[in-house]
């Protein structure tokens, strides 16, 4: 019998397993068949037992991959996606991730080893209370003494995980638990039906008053969030927005949930939106939040957000309902849902008026637009995401790090799709880019993956490389070199005297360091020699790394200061040397 077949036995018929085979066997029932992962001592019955079951294993280098990977794999693929690792420094060296994931609610599940429950409490070797640590970071965890009781408790991690908001589940297993044996019953241990709390149930008067808002609205502004995404409500936010004529702006979380070459879209919000986003917001008489939930990333200063506008916040998690900014309507469910029933209520409506008001402030921001500007020949950070977004015809997954690439990638690489664009939006998680995007590879195998990381956070993971070549990943990394810590160096340009304090940043060659993983790469230096370089990494069969050696003391623009209201943005310096070549407008 193959491993396969042996599975679906256990699945039909209860069987005697031991709790390790009772694991893997309930995860392949749950259809999960990849798993990112470390052994040690306290899972070794776990590792002991994979052979027997059809499941891949990608070997991490440090269990915050293991996590991140999980993440990516979610994020691509809106499965859950699962790590495992061992007690102790194992399961401590997932918390990064697992903090990652709870911040932006992607559903992943987290299976520990733990010490054998006879010595629980005891600082036994590689003790640690990991379901104490992950407490706040988790939406639930379990600890499992008993191997009767992992089946249930991981087919009810993985439908918390995907359910209403999701989030990370860790699931804590005495290695007792995991060597002693039990009768798996995987029927048996079917977790109650999910149902959604009572008050998700939108109240028709709700619905009305929001399409009364709606109709009425003379400058409405739909807020497209990562909520979108998470209940695949993409067709009918575009309904909403084309009946009625309504410009979206979006969340970073949420870019690639409404079209970025669709006429309504007006780009990202917040921070380092562009003004006329922002003013957009500032100057509405409506907002129609979707899925998003006014992080102050978005808002700028609470007091100061978007003053005139009535606020119908559409959201599935009641606690974020009044938490940043106060909802005149709350419709509080899943967004496809609440859309469907609110669409009937909405016939249409010109909007004209307003949205020529807004195409008429983009004007001089336009202009400023590195895109529309001269081209020196220099290689700028926002050259390479342009390049790299018409080069790919925008179709790839792109997994960013944190940190000024990561904001010129939410600005330049337009994404159309969904599920493309894979980055730590809540935690601003360091060294996420490299393992999210095995991650995402590893779900989405067909796909063509970028990972664009910086001089920093790429450091801060870069042990993933050896498992790219050992697990034969094919995707594409490029580093923005900057040769800073450069979103913290544009804050000490602006806001703290010039005081470089350590952000000037040493790094490896880091082509060697890809040539020494048995990785090929290249470096640029020219944006003449970009588009050779690129091509050379996409016609590549195996990962492949580009080094861009960009401009260094570059910043970030549009931005708002920390504390400032959305429209007290630093806008674009007037003159920049800069040229576009014309087939790139
Ligand atoms: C350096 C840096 C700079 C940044 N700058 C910006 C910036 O300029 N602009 C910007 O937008 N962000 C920026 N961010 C990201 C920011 O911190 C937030 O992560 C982001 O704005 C959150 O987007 P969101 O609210 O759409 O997603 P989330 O935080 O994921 O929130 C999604 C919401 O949708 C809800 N939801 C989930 N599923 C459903 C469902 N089925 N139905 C209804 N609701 C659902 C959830 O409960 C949640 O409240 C930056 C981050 C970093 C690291
Ligand atoms: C783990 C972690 N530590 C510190 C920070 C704070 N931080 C945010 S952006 C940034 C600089 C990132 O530098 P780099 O990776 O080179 O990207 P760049 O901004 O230069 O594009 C730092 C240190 C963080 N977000 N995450
Ligand atoms: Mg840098």
């Amino acid at each position: 019998m193959s491993n396969q077949e042996e599975t679906n036995a256990h699945l039909t018929t209860p069987t005697r397993l031991t709790g390790a085979e009772i694991l893997w066997a309930t995860l392949v029932g749950e259809g999960v068949h990849e798993v990112f992962g470390y052994p040690g001592g306290a899972i070794l019955p776990v590792y002991d037992a994979l052979r027997k079951f059809p499941i891949r294993h990608i070997l991490v280098r440090h269990e915050q991959g293991a996590s991140h990977m999980a993440d990516g794999y979610a994020r691509a693929s809106g499965k859950v996606g699962v790590a495992v690792a061992t007690s102790g420094p194992g399961a401590t060296n997932l918390v990064t991730g697992i903090a990652t994931a709870m911040m932006d609610s992607i559903p992943i599940v987290c299976i520990t080893g733990q010490v054998s429950s006879k010595v629980l409490g005891t600082d036994a070797f590689q003790e640690v209370d990991i379901t104490g640590i992950t407490l706040p970071i988790t939406k639930h965890n379990f600890l499992v003494t008993r191997p009767e009781d992992i089946a249930p408790a991981i087919r009810h991690a993985l439908q918390i995980a995907q359910s209403g908001r999701p989030g990370p589940v860790l699931v804590d297993i005495t290695k007792d638990a995991q060597q002693n044996s039990a009768i798996f019953d995987f029927e048996a241990a079917k977790p109650r039906p999910y149902k959604p709390h009572p008050m998700l149930t939108v109240a028709d008067n709700a619905l009305r008053d929001a399409a009364d808002l709606i109709r009425t609205a003379k400058r409405p502004v739909i807020l497209a969030g990562h909520g979108i995404l998470q209940s695949n409500a993409g067709e009918q936010v575009r309904t909403l927005a084309e009946r009625m004529q309504i410009p979206v702006g979006t969340t970073l979380l949420g870019l690639g949930a409404f079209p970025a070459s669709h006429p309504l879209n007006l780009g990202m919000m917040g921070m380092h939106g562009e003004s006329w986003v922002n003013d957009a917001i500032q100057q509405a008489d409506l907002l129609i939040a979707c899925g998003m939930r006014f992080d102050d990333r978005v808002i700028g200063t609470p007091a100061t957000y978007a003053p005139n506008a009535k606020k119908i916040h559409i959201e599935i998690d009641p606690a974020e309902i009044n938490k940043n900014i106060k909802a005149d309507v709350a419709l509080v469910g899943d967004l496809r849902q609440v859309l469907e029933h609110l669409l009937p209520l909405l016939p249409g409506r010109d909007g004209q008026q307003w949205l020529n008001a807004i195409a008429a402030s983009k004007g001089t921001a336009a202009v400023r637009d590195i895109k529309n500007l001269p081209d020196s020949g220099h290689l700028y950070a926002a050259h390479v995401m342009h390049d790299l977004w018409r080069i790919t015809e925008g179709r790839a997954i792109v997994a960013t790090d944190v940190g000024q690439h990561q904001m010129w990638e939410a600005q330049y690489y337009r994404h159309d799709h969904p599920r493309t664009l894979i980055t730590s939006g809540g935690l601003g998680t360091m060294g996420f880019a490299l393992p999210a995007g095995i991650g995402a590879k590893v779900a989405c195998p067909d796909k063509e993956v970028w990972v664009i990381a910086g001089d920093g956070g790429f450091q801060m993971t870069a042990s993933e490389l050896a498992t790219i070549v050992q697990e034969k990943i094919d995707i594409n990394i490029a580093i923005i070199n900057n040769g800073y810590l450069g979103m913290v160096r544009q804050w000490q340009e602006f806001f703290y005297d010039k005081n470089y304090e350590s952000t000037p940043l040493v790094s490896p060659d880091f082509v060697k360091l890809a040539d020494a993983h048995g990785i090929p790469g290249i470096a640029v230096r020219d944006r003449g020699d970009l588009e050779a370089a690129v091509q050379t990494a996409r016609a590549h069969k195996g990962a492949f790394l580009i080094n861009f050696l960009v401009e260094q003391e570059d910043s970030v623009y549009p931005m708002i200061p920390a504390g400032a209201a959305l429209h007290e943005m630093i806008r674009r310096p007037g003159h920049n040397p800069l040229l576009e070549r014309p087939e790139d407008q």
